[in-house]
Order: structure tokens, then sequence, then C-alpha cells
């Protein structure tokens, strides 16, 4: 198999775009002494909630999103043992924190084109146990969440939307995470919102999302912000055996910048993602589907099919070629049932859920962030057309 070593520098996958403006931000949250949950982090929750067209009080900062779907879970009081059924596409995570909520995940395979959980698999993998849906919105691309809303209206289930990839995605106008009883955002360093580590829940009930605020700082029912102020010490209860799940201003820090540039980012990926799509029209592998129409796509992961038959070269040759090329690529994801704990522990068999194993085996994730540039990108599209077109 040939490869192309290059002189230039290793072109990271997912190297988050920090501008002056978040290591000021950083500089003066350190300086100011007021690390923890504080100021910043109240900010973060305004500006965040303004993003999405709801009242700061349905929506809270954690410190990751993986904390944002185990506390949704809890808070939205879902019976032990009972059965969220959810994609085989997706990041371990999506699937733990059903675990770690004491319920069972029930796997609804893919649509093989959107790479989204498919309506009719979640239909037919309803029992009497079902008590919720989390769908993710993979990739960026919004879920059919029409189709998943009617459903869940019918059997009465709760719904909590993955929006890890999803801060700028909207469906027939309407922003994801505002559809279900819960909507669970990432801010980790690779995704288009960053803060380092963090998540923000938003919940369609007040009262919810104020539970879940306590259930993320240890069942306390005041943070240490609201418990030393100039109006003296304030005792605080301890409400509810929660976690410690709370957001640090100096993560808040970086978001607060990174916030007031998510569209300038979303556009400049947009622009990559087309810059993509057009130099790699002829190519054998198969690209990621065109959004849909009265849709808004996250453009968080830009995800080709390494078909060996149609490319002549196998995905994880291609994966180490490029890497020899100096390009870092992603893998999102091997289906959850590839990975031996959920075998183990459920039988699971990659072969029951056919489109998320075919696609798991096949994707490869290109340089996609907004710290590209357009020679870093024509870079890309010259090492892909040479390893494709090499005989
Ligand atoms: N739901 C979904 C659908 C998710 O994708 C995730 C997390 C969650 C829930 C949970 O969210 P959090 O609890 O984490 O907030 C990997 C996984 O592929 C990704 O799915 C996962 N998302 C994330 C936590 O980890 P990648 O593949 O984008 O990044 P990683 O860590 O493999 O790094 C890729 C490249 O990025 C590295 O080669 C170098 C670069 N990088 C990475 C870091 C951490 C940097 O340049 N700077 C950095 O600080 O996510």
């Amino acid at each position: 198999m040939p490869t192309f070593p290059s002189e230039k520098p290793f072109l990271v996958f997912g190297k988050p775009a920090i501008g002056e403006e978040e290591i000021a931000e950083v500089e003066a949250c350190l300086r100011s002494g007021w690390l923890g949950t504080g100021p910043r982090v109240a900010q973060f929750e305004r500006d965040f909630a303004t993003w999405r067209g709801v009242p700061p009080s349905r929506v809270a900062a954690v410190n990751s999103c993986t904390a944002a779907l185990h506390v949704s879970m809890v808070a939205a009081g879902i019976e032990p043992g009972a059965e969220v059924i959810t994609t085989p596409l997706t990041f371990c995570a999506t699937v733990n924190a059903i675990l770690h909520a004491g319920l069972a995940p029930v796997l609804a395979d893919v649509d093989p084109v959107t790479q989204n959980i498919d309506p009719d698999a979640i239909e037919a993998a309803i029992t009497p146990r079902t008590r919720a849906i989390l769908p993710v919105h993979f990739a960026g691309r919004p879920c059919a969440m029409d189709r998943i809303m009617a459903i869940a209206r019918k059997h009465d289930l709760v719904v909590i939307e993955d929006c890890a990839h999803a801060v700028e995605t909207e469906f027939h106008g309407q922003p994801a995470g505002t559809f279900g009883d819960f909507g669970c955002f990432s801010f980790y360093a690779t995704k288009n919102v960053v803060t380092g580590e963090g998540g923000m829940i938003l919940g369609r009930d007040e009262e919810h999302v104020a539970r879940a605020r306590i259930l993320a700082l240890h069942g306390m029912s005041k943070d240490a912000w609201h418990r030393f102020g100039d109006q003296g010490y304030k005792h605080y209860q301890v409400v509810e055996c929660g976690f410690k799940y709370n957001m640090m201003d100096l993560q808040a820090a970086l978001g607060l910048h990174q916030l007031a540039r998510v569209e300038a980012s979303w556009m400049r990926r947009r622009e990559l993602w087309e810059r993509y799509d057009q130099a790699f029209a002829d190519l054998p592998m198969a690209l990621p589907a065109p959004p849909d129409a009265d849709t808004r796509h996250g453009y968080h992961l830009y995800t080709v099919m390494i078909d060996a038959a149609r490319c002549g070269i196998e995905r994880d040759a291609f994966l180490d070629a490029m890497n020899t090329a100096g390009i870092g690529t992603g893998v999102h994801y091997l289906s959850i049932p590839e990975h031996p704990y959920y075998q183990q522990r459920f039988g699971w068999r990659p072969e029951q859920w056919p489109h998320a194993m075919q696609l798991g085996r096949e994707t490869v994730s290109l340089p996609l962030s907004p710290a590209i540039s357009d020679a870093d990108a024509d870079r890309v599209i010259q090492d892909v057309t040479r390893l494709l077109h090499t005989p």
C-alpha cells in the first residue's frame, strides 16, 4: 500500500479553535480567585439559553454531556430497570449514562443514509418495560424528531436528546434539545463549542431542571457562590443524594467566547464541508448525505465511508496511510455491540444491528475544525484523492 510521508506539521483532527478572548477570560478568572461555579457559569447559562431561545431557568451547566445525560434520566424520575431505547452508532457515554441511571439500554438500528436512529426500528424495539427514547443527533444531523415525538406521545415515553454533536442543529426551524423532556449538550475539547470538558442540560420543565441542578452538586440546596456573599454565610441543605457534576467558572470562561463565535465557527465548518463535497464528488468513497430540507445541520463530523471493495483500500489501512501523510482522522464510531463490555454484559453481537455495524467498520472522520486553514483542507483533499486513486 502506497504511503505519502509529509514534511509538514501533523494536522490534528479535532484541534479546538481557541482565540485570544478565551485566553484573556481564563486569565481574568484565575486572577479573580473565583475558579469554581460562579458568575461566569451563570452568564454562560444565560447566553446558552438565549442561543437556544429558552428562559435561563430551563438550562443548567454541568461538567460533561455524560453528566447531563445521567442527571436528566434521574431527574426525569424513570423507574429503576426501565428500558431506554437508543442508537448503536454513538459514543459509549450515551449507553453508559443509561446504565449509571440504573436503567436498561435497548438498541434500535440506524438509517444507513442519515446514520441517525431509525424511527421504525424504535417502534419495533418498544416493550411493556420501555419508558424512554434517547436519540443522538449524529454528526450534527437532526434526527426525525417529528416521528420520534409522535412515537413518544403514542407510548407515553420520555425523550432525552443527546445533542453532543448538535449545538447549532435545528429540525423544521426548532433547535435540537428543545423537542424532548431534556436536551444534553457537550463542550468537550473537540466539540463545536469548547470548554475543555463541559455540558449543558436544557429541560422542558423548569422544576425538572431545578432538580437536575441540585443533583449535579451533591444534592445541595446552595452552591458556594450563593453561600458566601455580602449578606454573610448562608447554610445549605442536602436534599438529594447528588453527584459532583458542576461546571467551573474556568470552563465557562472558555465557553462565553466560544458561544459568542458559534455562528462564525459553524459557517467555517460549512465552508470546509462544501469544499470536501466538491473535491470528493468523483471518488469511490461514500460522502455524508446532504442536509435534509427544512433542517440545519451542525456540521460536527464529516464522515466518509471507506468500503474496501469500492475504494480498493481497507478502512484501517486508509487511517494508517492518512496518519503517515501527517493528517489526523477519527472513527465515529465502531458500533456499541463491537465492544467487549456490552457483548459480555448483554450478549449483544454487532450483526444484530447491521447498518450501525457496517457504518462503524467503514467510517472515517476528516478534519473539520474551524482551526484548519484552506491550505490544510487542500492537503486533506490531496492525500485522500491520492490514496483512492492509486491502484
Ligand atoms: N454523546 C455523544 C454522541 C458524544 O460524542 C459524546 C462525547 C458524549 C455523549 C459525551 O460527552 P462528554 O461527556 O465527553 O461531554 C471522543 C469521542 O470520539 C467523542 O464521541 C466523545 N464525545 C469524546 C469525549 O471523545 P474525539 O474522537 O472527537 O476526540 P479525541 O478525544 O479522540 O481526540 C481527537 C483528537 O482531537 C486528538 O487526536 C487530538 C485532538 N485534541 C483532543 C483533545 C482532548 C486536541 O487537539 N486537543 C484536546 O484537548 O472524541
